[in-house]
């Protein structure tokens, strides 16, 4: 209908079920997952089904989780739910890892960071077994198809939760598909590199493979010493100096790029390019993972860039155009249609369509007030011009790409 074809000479693959979609995290919880409802009915309003093979996604094991995760936190994971919660927090093997202290934390948290209070960043709801296993398998699906050489771009946009660790739930992340996924890449590919475009540092997949040279990590996020509440933004890690574990072989396989709230599409543009351009030319990767979280966009509930989705969409492109086989996954994204409109317009880049501007009132996500204004109104690619002020200084960004040379 919009001219869609599929791409010459190469291939791609999208996995999705969309069982996710009806999972709530509780009722203001920022995390919604029918973005995905939202993203689905723009990716097939659009047709770009018809560009690639599109896959059911079925639930992980229990087993290809243990890959990463602690084999209590999955047996835990595989069996909570709000009814059964306070029995499980009981039994000696679960019970046995006490919750983290976090001095902030409000709420009261069980075993892995888990709890059923409505102000927890990881609740456990209902049907949240099944959300995890199948965000999961989704992208198992998707490395799958990379690794057998079957795809060369492979897309789960209900994937991409960086923040959990082997035996910690965090920042709406519970299993890290991501790391499951590159453990896997690992028995085919010599060296992956990992791309993290999310808003917050991609912490759990530094930490992860920390001491491991052949998986290089770069996040670009927001950092800084402050924000609204006077804490840090979240999590708080991820500065200039961190570049793995010292005094291991992993030690400078780790890059991140600490960005102040407000950064504008010239300057991410620059730093994106120059930063990512410079590492894939060093560390030569046989394959890149691309979290492509949407809250680093304008207007994002939780996010503080200025970023569009032309930019966020030509930071698909840049790593797309090395030729290398891709895996596209999702992550973080609070205002709902705007992840949608992007992450389509993703999809489309992926499959080398383009869309029109003017796509119909009817399929485009209708805008979404923020701040008291409302923006995008029916346009496919709304323009998000400094919602945020900008803190981000050119002369600080020129600092950082220099640093690369050590
Ligand atoms: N409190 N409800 C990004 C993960 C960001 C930690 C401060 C909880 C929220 C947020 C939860 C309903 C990704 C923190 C926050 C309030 C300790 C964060 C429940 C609103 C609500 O209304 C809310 C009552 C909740 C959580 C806001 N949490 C905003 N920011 C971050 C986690 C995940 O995008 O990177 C990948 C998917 N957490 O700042 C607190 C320190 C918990
Ligand atoms: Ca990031
Ligand atoms: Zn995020």
């Amino acid at each position: 209908e919009y001219g869609i074809t599929r791409p010459a000479g190469y291939k791609v693959s999208f996995h999705y079920n969309s069982q996710v979609e009806d999972m709530h995290f509780g009722k203001t919880h920022p995390m919604k997952p029918w973005r995905l409802t939202l993203t689905k009915h723009l990716v097939l309003g659009c047709g770009l089904q018809y560009a690639m093979d599109t896959f059911e996604a079925v639930s992980a094991t229990k087993e290809q989780v243990r890959a990463f995760h602690d084999p209590d936190y999955v047996d835990f994971l595989a069996e909570v739910s709000p009814g059964t919660f306070e029995e499980l927090c009981k039994m000696p093997r679960f019970a046995s890892h006490a919750p983290p202290k976090h001095d902030y934390d409000a709420v009261d948290l069980g075993p892995f960071n888990l709890s059923t209070s409505p102000g927890a960043d990881c609740p456990v709801f209902d049907g949240m077994s099944k959300y995890l296993f199948l965000y999961t398998g989704a992208t198992l699906a998707a490395t799958n198809q990379l690794t057998t050489n079957q795809s060369d771009i492979a897309i789960n946009w209900s994937g991409g939760l960086h923040h959990a660790h082997r035996a910690e739930a965090s920042g709406f992340c519970y299993i890290n598909d991501i790391v499951l996924s590159i453990v896997d890449m690992l028995r085919v590919y010599p060296r992956v590199l990992y791309v993290d475009i999310d808003v917050h540092h991609g912490d759990g997949v530094e930490e992860a493979f920390q001491r491991q040279p052949r998986v290089m990590t770069l996040s670009y996020h927001r950092y800084g010493p402050y924000d609204d509440t006077g804490h840090k933004f979240f999590p708080g890690t991820g500065d200039l100096t961190d570049v793995g574990l010292k005094g291991t072989v992993g030690e400078h396989f780790a890059l991140n790029v600490p960005i102040p709230s407000g950064i504008d599409d010239r300057q991410y543009k620059y730093l994106y390019e120059s930063i990512t351009g410079r590492t894939i030319e060093a560390f030569k990767p046989s394959a890149i993972v691309l979290q492509c979280g949407a809250d680093s966009l304008g207007g994002d509930r939780l996010g503080q860039f200025n970023i569009n989705i032309k930019q966020h969409g030509e930071c698909v492109s840049f790593v797309k155009n090395m030729g290398l086989p891709l895996l596209l996954l999702g992550g973080g994204g609070y205002t709902a249609r705007n992840v949608a409109r992007a992450w389509c317009h993703e999809t489309a880049l992926a499959t080398d369509n383009v869309l029109p501007d003017n796509i119909p009132m009817d399929l485009v996500p209708r805008p979404e007030a923020f701040m008291g204004r409302a923006h995008g109104e029916g346009k496919m690619y709304p323009a998000f011009n400094r919602l945020h002020v900008n803190d981000c200084k050119d002369s600080d960004l020129e600092y950082m790409v220099k640093r690369l040379d050590n």
